[in-house]
């Protein structure tokens, strides 16, 4: 595949080129008919910023035949037996960052092991981004302790070793933070509130460097950047011209 013959907006990231292979199997005990059954099955996670507009593209290809949709869990992260970790964790990082992603991780590997109905699955985010994005943007701001964040990372190393959580493509819609900024003060989601601009450039600038220039952490699968800084509408035709692209990537 040649970035060439993609129309504009849509590239495959370097680094992804000739990839598009099968996912690696794992070594989670699983029969042969088990594993041939998932490797016929695809998965697509949808990354990007804090509303980079995950939600748009996931709702524009939900309506279609064949694909199951699963969205964050977020509803489970701003009440877990009467709990918001979510809200927790903005309020006071340092004390609720570990809790938090520990309940995450939690989550996300219960999103990624659910069994697949439909040929493709597209699942908003993944275990992947939510270690090397979030967790490490905890560590690296001195929010979380190297302790909480060695733990977090034996449990990351022992899922990703033991347990299939591969991903077939990552479309990454790549944002300015400028723009994640405006849309999340229009949403008003009443955690997010007290999130300033910077936070939005750390997590943009973590994306960066582990989709785009890939030197940070292993990238699980090749990655499809879609150029999202546009309105909704806009994105929506760009997803609707080039739907058979991406489905195909
Ligand atoms: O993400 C929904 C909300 O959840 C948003 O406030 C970011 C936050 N989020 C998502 N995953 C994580 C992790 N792993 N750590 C910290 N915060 C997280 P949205 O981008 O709107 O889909």
């Amino acid at each position: 595949r040649h970035q060439h013959l993609r129309p504009p907006g849509l590239t495959m990231a370097s680094g992804s080129e000739g990839q598009l292979q099968p996912a690696p199997s794992r070594g989670w005990p699983m029969d042969k008919h088990e594993k041939n059954e998932r490797d016929r099955k695809s998965l697509i996670c949808i990354e990007g910023n804090i509303a980079s507009g995950k939600t748009t593209c996931l709702d524009y290809f939900s309506k279609m035949t064949d694909i199951e949709v699963l969205t964050e869990p977020v509803s489970k992260w701003r009440n877990v037996r009467g709990h918001n970790p979510l809200g927790l964790m903005y309020q006071d990082a340092s004390r609720w960052g570990i809790t938090f992603q520990t309940y995450v991780q939690l989550t996300m590997l219960d999103q990624h092991t659910r069994p697949q109905i439909s040929s493709l699955r597209m699942m908003e985010r993944s275990i992947h981004s939510a270690k090397y994005i979030f967790v490490e943007n905890l560590y690296k701001s001195g929010k979380m302790p190297e302790v909480d964040y060695v733990v977090l990372s034996e449990w990351f190393d022992w899922i990703v070793k033991n347990i299939d959580v591969s991903v077939d493509l990552i479309v990454y819609l790549r944002t300015s933070p400028e723009i994640c900024y405006e849309r999340l003060k229009m949403r008003c989601r009443e955690e997010e509130k007290i999130i300033p601009l910077e936070y939005l450039e750390a997590i943009h600038q973590l994306y960066e460097e582990w989709l785009i220039k890939q030197t940070l952490f292993k990238v699980p699968s090749p990655v499809l950047v879609i150029e999202a800084n546009q309105d909704t509408q806009t994105m929506l035709e760009l997803y609707e011209k080039n739907r058979d692209q991406i489905l195909t990537a």
